[in-house]
């Protein structure tokens, strides 16, 4: 039997607002607020919680180190931890919120995987993406490479490929523009990767950056070796990434046999390519769910991140959507999603809400924290298990998250040198909780 894991990375300690994401709005609407670190680490254990309650799979990520002091020091910066923290405060206190963002908490950017089931080798692969747009993202994927392999470091099941070379021509931003459509997790699939820009165009003009290429998709699939016909590319609607959808997850998810999307997603030129192509590698049981825009403008999709639900399979084969408070709480959104619940010519039957608002105001809804990766029963044995949350793993880690993550941040408090003290002493117990070794540069440096 194949399930879904849910992998849910963790925000980090210097959760924080900087602005740093153009076109993303949420994140330069929350620019310069104060962020709650310790609230935001709650909610995102509180939403494993309520998948795992649902009988779902529920892995953790753990943050990465930051701020990040070997970038900071490739850029020049000398002296003790505190003189580089000092000294960058004082000249570049963008590069201190860039190399302190604990932007590796969506971990629906860290990588985009394919099942067993659909590559030739027969191994679960899994493409570190390289994030190249934005610098505070781009430097994450060293990191999240050192930690995928530690967790799917048996060979014999898994592939863990590094980053394609970070250069925006092969900007990749991972799972997050990749859906899989298939009857079931264990049957083969076929893979949509959406992109926004391709070297030989035609690329509308965007006021904001468009972050993933063809060509870093086309590249995603090679690695795959996916099976014959496999793989099939869909452009994003320009107008929908001007509007605020700079990535797919935020107007489009998929889960087995459905396919939920917003009807200006995508290219309009090639809607119905995508819906034949999910047919015929589907079948009868496809299930597209198109929302429309008089039921749904592009907007309200973006403020209230429906499309950012998680569409999870129950153990009885149907499916729930676990979808941000922000959905509740807009009636037509609301509204769309009941209908959805209601209306039987679809597997989902249960509509849950968390409340996300912490990731949220950076722009990220509860599948933006997740890598789903599909496992056979083997497969999954093969898993570092430590990084399984069950209830035991809930207690620690909520314990650990209330004694080492501050209330409150505020910007100027980046620059303080104990952030980055607690951080390491936070991150030191994590590894061992876990049981993931000196994982970090720190505990390497100072082992
Ligand atoms: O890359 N926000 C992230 C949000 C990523 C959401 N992920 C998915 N949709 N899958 C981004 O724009 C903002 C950080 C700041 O401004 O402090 C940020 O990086």
């Amino acid at each position: 039997m194949t399930i879904e894991a849910n992998f849910d990375s963790l925000v980090g300690p210097t959760h924080s607002y900087a602005g740093l994401s153009p076109g993303n709005l949420a994140a330069a609407g929350s620019r310069g607020q104060v962020s709650h670190p310790r609230q935001a680490a709650l909610q995102g254990l509180a939403k494993m919680r309520l998948v795992r309650g649902l009988g779902v799979a529920q892995y953790l990520l753990p943050p990465q180190e930051r701020p990040h002091m070997p970038t900071l020091r490739r850029l020049g910066f000398t002296g003790s931890d505190a003189d580089v923290i000092a000294a960058v405060a004082k000249t570049s206190p963008h590069l201190l919120a860039q190399a302190a963002s604990s932007s590796s908490m969506w971990a629906a950017n860290a990588a985009t995987v394919a099942p067993s089931v659909d590559t030739r080798d027969g191994r679960v692969h899994i493409a570190v993406a390289n994030l190249a747009t934005l610098f505070h993202r781009s430097i994450e994927a060293e990191g999240t490479f050192n930690t995928l392999a530690r967790i799917f470091s048996n060979s014999a099941h898994f592939v863990v490929h590094r980053n394609l070379p970070s250069h925006v021509s092969f900007g990749d931003e991972g799972a997050a523009n990749h859906m899989r459509l298939a009857r079931s997790h264990g049957e083969p699939g076929v893979h949509v990767f959406v992109y926004g820009k391709s070297a030989d165009g035609p690329n509308a003009a965007t006021p904001v950056p468009v972050r993933q290429s063809r060509e870093a998709s086309e590249a995603v699939a090679r690695l795959f070796h996916l099976q014959k016909g496999r793989a099939m590319f869909i452009r994003q609607n320009p107008a929908a990434i001007s509007a605020g959808t700079f990535h797919n997850d935020v107007v489009g998810t998929s889960n087995e046999n459905v396919l939920m999307f917003h009807e200006a997603a995508y290219d309009p030129g090639e809607i119905a390519q995508l819906l034949d192509v999910c047919e015929s590698e589907v079948g009868p049981a496809f299930c597209p769910i198109r929302i429309h825009q008089n039921d749904l403008t592009l907007d309200e999709a973006i403020s209230t991140y429906l499309f950012n639900g998680q569409i999870v399979t129950l153990p009885n084969g149907k499916m729930a959507i676990v979808a941000p408070a922000e959905c509740e709480e807009n009636p037509r959104a609301k509204a769309v999603l009941e209908r959805v619940r209601e209306v039987g010519d679809n597997p989902i039957t249960e509509v849950r809400y968390v409340d996300m608002r912490q990731s949220m105001k950076n722009g990220g809804g509860p599948a933006c924290v997740r890598l789903r990766v599909c496992l056979t029963a083997e497969e999954r044995a093969a898993v570092h298990p430590e990084c399984e949350f069950n209830e035991r793993l809930d207690e620690k880690l909520t314990s650990w998250v209330i004694r080492h993550y501050r209330e409150k941040l505020s910007p100027e408090d980046l620059a303080d040198p104990h952030l980055l003290v607690e951080s390491r002493t936070a991150l030191d117990e994590l590894t061992a909780i876990l049981g993931l070794g000196a994982m970090y540069e720190f505990q390497q440096e100072s082992g």
